[in-house]
């Protein structure tokens, strides 16, 4: 298994069709989230978070420690409770008696997809402001925060949001920002993210819709 690398490991490589391909493979033929498609999904994306340079590395670390939880129960738990988000969640819900309100030392796998989740729709706000944005769109570090501020702000305490804050100022203009994102003209950069925005959407909804369904959208 190749971990999930931390800012200082690697830089570049990062595709865009990679993230949309796999969480294009997420979903399988009973609408259940794929839970290695994810993570291919997401160790690509912490590809990306390293390109921004050092000053997200407390972020691109972050989510790979949980990526790597996950796929370590993902490779050495027996492989079919884990295979999906919804095995794993009925598997653990079962397990822990009222689940919700476990402290955050039970182990679970919920906790720190959740994590990854919350972040996902930080994630897709933010694509979806970019892709909607033109030369004379307010740049991507007002635009990033702006997601920040509506998604996963609510969830970090003070200084997780200021060090978020101080990260956000680095980020390139929309122009450098979309070249990173994806090689070849920026009318193809964009018309992929018109792609990778519904797929990862997809994805949210079907998780989001399981957290509530078991009542884990708080866990600690
Ligand atoms: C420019 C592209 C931006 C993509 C952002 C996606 C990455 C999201 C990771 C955010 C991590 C922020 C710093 C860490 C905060 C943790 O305290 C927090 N983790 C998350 C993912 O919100 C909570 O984790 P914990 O302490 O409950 O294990």
């Amino acid at each position: 298994m190749a971990d999930a690398e931390s800012g200082e490991e690697r830089r570049g490589a990062f595709r865009l069709q990679a993230v949309l391909d796999a969480f294009r493979g997420c979903v399988d033929e009973q609408g259940d989230v794929l839970l290695a498609e994810y993570l291919l999904g997401w160790k690509e994306l912490v590809r990306f978070i390293n390109g921004l340079g050092a000053v997200f590395s407390f972020i691109s670390r972050d989510a790979a420690t949980k990526i790597n939880i996950l796929q370590g129960l993902l490779d050495r738990e027996e492989a079919h409770n884990y295979r999906t988000l919804q095995a794993m969640a009925r598997l653990e819900v079962a397990r822990t008696p009222a689940f919700s309100a476990a402290p955050g030392h039970v182990h679970s796998g919920c906790r720190d997809f959740l994590r990854l989740h919350r972040a996902l729709l930080w994630l897709h706000l933010f694509l979806e402001k970019l892709r909607m944005s033109d030369e004379s769109s307010e740049r991507p570090s007002v635009l990033c925060a702006e997601a920040y501020g509506a998604s996963l702000a609510q969830h970090h305490p003070w200084l997780v949001r200021r060090a978020s804050a101080l990260a956000f100022r680095t980020l390139p203009t929309r122009q450098v920002f979309l070249a990173r994102l994806g090689a070849g003209p920026e009318k193809e950069v964009l018309a992929m993210l018109g792609e990778t925005v519904p797929a990862i959407v997809k994805v949210y909804d079907i998780s989001q819709c399981l957290y509530e369904h078991y009542q884990i959208l708080s866990l600690p």
